[in-house]
């Protein structure tokens, strides 16, 4: 085990702008996934479970959020060296020195590492969902005496615009690396992959953004003022000067930092096998405690729905759809393809029986396809919400349409009788 020589440096996020409005007043790492996680309990949770427990999380703005969740779920006994730092840039949005890229962000805070002992920083994206043992990556990195490792896995051509490519030599060692290709360039980078990637049509190598980094390159790497990014810059100009080994995955894994990735992982979990394993005792994903009561369902048809606690259920008909915590939803009701994700307090039963304001969750005889509902909307009675791949790109006060999903956004009051 290497929790004694390792940190993790967790990327929280740029800006945020692909998982716009989901980040409109949240940061990144704070979006809530699967019903009852935050992105960030991803990475934190396969760290823990690969033993590493000293972890820092870089974001670009510090929302009380991200803050509040780190604080209320990772509590680590008194005795234990174990913690979870949120790092957050501490310049403002119109100032120059913000986070520049990704390198940029673990440079301006590399005094906060060092004061820690640490052989080996292994460094992580926030917005993915995978689980992975990071262990068997360190064990690969120190017996290939490489000093920087990236975890790789096959991908589809129609896929590896959309990140960084490279080739090897027969010992996984990396030989060249390109940062998201032009298509024309691919027939060029493919690489030798497994008969079993062969067969799927994943021939090119792609970098996961996982890196581990050996103590001392680190450090010189970063007194390069003139390198922001991992994946254009200091990646690619290491290749030739330092041994640098790929770590092959084979497992589930995807980015989920745009709308349309985002909603199929969510939606993915309703699957008779989700290909993301949340029922596995070794491989757990923490998140905070919150200690609420069952779900509580009537006259509902549920197929395919992934149900989190504390919801209130009177719905006709649920399918292929993720209720996150403390969701109410209404007569006659019927949800599709939809990742709703609940709220943060209950409402009083004289409330949520008003009638003169539309109470939080969704109201009675709604259909609703294709959305993703932010926390804490109140959507009326007899709201029809059902656009699709035809639907253009919109945006309004209370919600975005973004290539055929719809995103109600946080706290939004959609009034009775709504069509979009
Ligand atoms: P991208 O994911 O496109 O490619 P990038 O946008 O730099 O790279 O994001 C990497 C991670 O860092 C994300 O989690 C992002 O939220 C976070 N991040 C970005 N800017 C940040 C900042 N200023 N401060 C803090 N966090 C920040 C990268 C690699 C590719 C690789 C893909 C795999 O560059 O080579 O293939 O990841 O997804
Ligand atoms: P988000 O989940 O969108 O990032 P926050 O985490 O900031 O938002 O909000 C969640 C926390 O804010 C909850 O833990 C809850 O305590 C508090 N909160 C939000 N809305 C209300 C409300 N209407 N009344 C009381 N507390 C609230």
């Amino acid at each position: 085990m290497y929790h004694d020589s390792v940190i993790s440096i967790i990327l929280g996020g740029g800006q945020g702008s692909r998982l716009y409005p989901l980040t409109a007043t949240r940061s990144k790492p704070a979006v809530p996934i699967a019903g009852k996680y935050r992105l960030v309990d991803i990475p934190i949770s396969n760290c823990i479970n690969s033993e590493i427990k000293r972890m820092f999380v870089l974001t670009q703005f510090n929302s009380a959020s991200l803050n509040k969740h780190i604080k209320n779920t990772y509590h680590f006994s008194f005795f234990s060296q174990a913690f979870v730092d949120v790092l957050a840039a501490e310049q403002t949005m119109t100032s120059t020195s913000w986070f520049q890229g990704t390198a940029d962000a673990v440079r301006q805070n590399m005094h906060h590492f060092l004061k820690h002992d640490f052989e080996y920083a292994l460094i992580l994206s926030g917005d993915q969902l995978y689980q992975m043992d990071f262990n068997k990556m360190l064990d690969a990195h120190k017996e290939s005496n490489a000093e920087i490792t990236i975890a790789t896995l096959p991908v589809v051509e129609k896929d590896a615009t959309s990140f960084g490519i490279l080739k090897t030599d027969e010992n996984s060692i990396i030989t060249s690396f390109i940062e998201k290709p032009d298509a024309s360039l691919l027939p060029d980078w493919t690489s030798e992959v497994s008969d079993g990637m062969k067969a799927q049509g994943r021939n090119h190598l792609a970098s996961m953004g996982i890196y581990i980094f050996n103590r001392q390159l680190l450090i010189d790497l970063m007194n390069n003022p003139d390198t922001n990014d991992f994946g254009k810059e200091i990646i690619p100009q290491s290749i030739d000067k330092h041994k640098t080994l790929s770590y092959p995955f084979e497992g589930y894994w995807t980015d989920i930092g745009n709308v349309d990735s985002f909603f199929e992982a969510n939606l993915g979990l309703t699957d008779e096998i989700p290909e993301f394993d949340l029922f596995n005792n070794k491989k757990r994903i923490y998140t905070r405690a919150r200690m609420l009561p069952t779900t509580k369902i009537s006259g509902t048809t549920l197929n395919k729905a992934v149900i989190a606690e504390g919801c209130i259920i009177n719905a006709a008909k649920i399918e292929h759809s993720v209720i996150g915590i403390r969701a109410r939803i209404g007569n006659d009701s019927t949800i599709i393809n939809t990742y709703m994700m609940g709220s943060d307090v209950y409402q009083t039963l004289s409330e949520v029986t008003s009638t003169t304001e539309i109470p939080m969750g969704i109201g009675k005889r709604c259909f609703i396809k294709n959305a993703i509902i932010d926390k804490n909307c109140c959507i009326g009675n007899d709201v029809r919400i059902n656009v699709d791949k035809n639907s253009k790109d919109a945006e309004t006060d209370t919600y975005a349409i973004k290539e055929g999903i719809i995103v109600i956004k946080k706290g939004a009051i959609i009034p009775h009788g709504t069509v979009i």
